[in-house]
């Protein structure tokens, strides 16, 4: 054996002993002490891999959901690249000092004394706590810029001295309200809009007029579901801010997928609305239980008329003088552009930015005003508006339920204290005197017969839904008595 011959030799062996004591199982422990033997390290590190993989199929189904939603609240708030006429805050002044004897908001209160107090003259109710200025100044001897919690002990007192409870239904419109509180009950109100009602500040029980129909649903973000329903009684459970739609017939239900861009409808079954409930509503596979008719949003059009210029003076102050604000200023408008086919101008105005002419020429599906610039006669943005009711104190200590409007568009909002004005109109049928001359309609509350005191939140043990058919409605049909103690001026909110 020759001598290199050894060497390698040794070297082989030696290399083979290493290799030996490599695979020589040390026993490893884990945290708990228990022995991980290779096949659980394997097995563990296939359930990663597994964890792993799941968690990013999770994320590319639901993440792109948030990032969607995101960018989708960010196209709603559309603001077009416009310029106000900061001209029109002087003007707007000039008009007020040089009406001191006008009410412009109609609250009983000259402009002048509104002046002098601080209070908003183009609001009946400048702190918004639900108590006019009127009714704070002259009334309650409250601070009319300092919101008081008035409305509450108002229905508290009121409910007291009728032997009334929480729980006792009352009625705003056609319909009869059980509140679950009386924050609800001193402030929350419901307004009929084109399609339904909408629930302004009110979280209770509802029930609507029979002949309207037996199923009632929720539309949010243009998807119906069935509102809660409790049958003894024959009430629907309601939130502030629901938009409530009724139906004589139950609505077709259908669950839309969506896969990578690509729509299809399947059938409601056990399998499809298990399918809706796990995956997402947004993302690149989206399935979202809806009902038939939301599956083709092409049923409601929008209208559009040619774009006129009415007729209107820009140095006339008197769009100054009005808030139209009120649901009667609001169909007045609807009807002259969908029936007349009239052109509308409306002056969005703020008391720092200052005003914004526009002209409206049609209303989109929801009823929003689709506006275009005077100057361009080019269509520029959309005014979004939405119907609203709350209840106030009015002058003569009242709780009514008051309708109006608040709008947004242009940079503009009511919720800001932003003013809007319908001023002027093409065509014969709209004279622009028409406009902000308007009476607030204000639905009478009327207590309901207190024979059906009793709270849907109190299982009921006899049936208080037939009670309910009792309900004196004589009292409800008081809206004109109480219309005629308003000043034939648009009133704020
Ligand atoms: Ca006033
Ligand atoms: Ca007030
Ligand atoms: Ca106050």
């Amino acid at each position: 054996m020759s001598r290199l011959k050894q060497v390698l030799e040794q070297n082989s062996q030696a290399r083979e002993k290493r290799t030996r004591k490599k695979r020589t199982v040390m026993p490893v422990y884990d945290i708990q002490g228990k022995t991980i033997t290779p096949e659980k390290r394997r097995r563990t590190r296939r359930m990663s891999i597994i964890t792993i993989l799941i968690s990013m199929i999770v994320i590319f189904i639901y993440a792109p959901g948030v990032f969607m939603k995101d960018k989708a609240e960010d196209s709603q708030d559309y603001n077009p690249d416009i310029t106000y006429d900061t001209a029109a805050v002087r003007s707007s002044n000039n008009v007020l000092r040089d009406n001191p004897d006008e009410d412009f908001d109609g609250d009983g209160i000259q402009n002048s004394e509104e002046t002098s107090l601080g209070t908003d003259p183009w609001r009946i109710d400048s702190d918004q706590d639900g108590a006019t200025d009127y009714y704070e100044v002259h009334v309650s001897d409250t601070d009319p810029l300092q919101p008081d919690e008035l409305l509450e002990n108002e229905q508290k007192n009121d409910d007291e001295a009728k032997g009334n409870r929480l729980g006792t239904p009352y009625k705003i419109g056609n319909v009869i309200l059980w509140a679950d509180d009386y924050a609800s009950k001193a402030y929350g109100s419901v307004v009929e809009t084109l399609n339904g009602y909408r629930f302004c500040g009110f979280s209770g029980y509802a029930q609507f007029p029979e002949e309207e129909g037996n199923y009632a649903y929720r539309v949010q973000n243009g998807i119906h579901s069935l509102l809660p329903y409790r049958e003894e009684e024959n009430v629907w459970e309601v939130h502030s801010g629901d938009m409530v739609e009724i139906h004589k017939e139950p609505l077709e239900k259908t669950v839309a997928f969506n896969l990578f861009g690509f729509t299809f409808y399947g059938g409601s079954n056990w399998a499809t609305e298990i399918l809706a409930t796990i995956l997402p509503d947004a993302g690149f596979i989206t399935a979202t239980s809806m009902m038939a008719i939301d599956a083709d949003p092409d049923t409601k059009e929008s209208t559009i008329i040619d774009i006129t210029l009415p007729k209107y003076d820009p140095s006339d102050g008197s769009r100054f003088m009005m808030n139209s604000n009120t649901l009667n200023d609001l169909l007045f408008v609807q009807e002259a552009v969908t029936e007349d086919g009239n052109c509308v101008a409306v002056s969005l105005f703020n008391s720092k930015k200052g005003e914004y002419i526009g002209i409206i020429y049609g209303l989109t599906a929801d009823g929003d005003l689709l506006v275009a610039d005077p100057d361009t006669m080019e269509p520029s943005g959309v005014i979004k508006v939405t119907e609203k009711a709350r209840k106030i104190l009015d002058e003569s200590g009242d709780m009514v339920s008051m309708e109006y409007f608040d709008y947004s568009g242009f940079g503009f909002d009511s919720l800001n204290g932003d003013r809007i004005s319908f001023f002027a109109a093409t065509g014969n049928s709209a004279d622009s005197s028409l406009f902000g001359g308007t009476v607030s309609k204000k639905d009478t509350e009327a207590e309901a017969d207190s024979n059906t005191d009793q709270s849907p939140d109190k299982s009921g043990e006899d049936s208080s839904g037939e009670e309910n058919e009792e309900i004196d409605t004589s009292e409800a049909s008081s809206d004109e008595d109480n219309s005629e103690n308003i000043d034939n001026k648009s009133e704020d909110e």
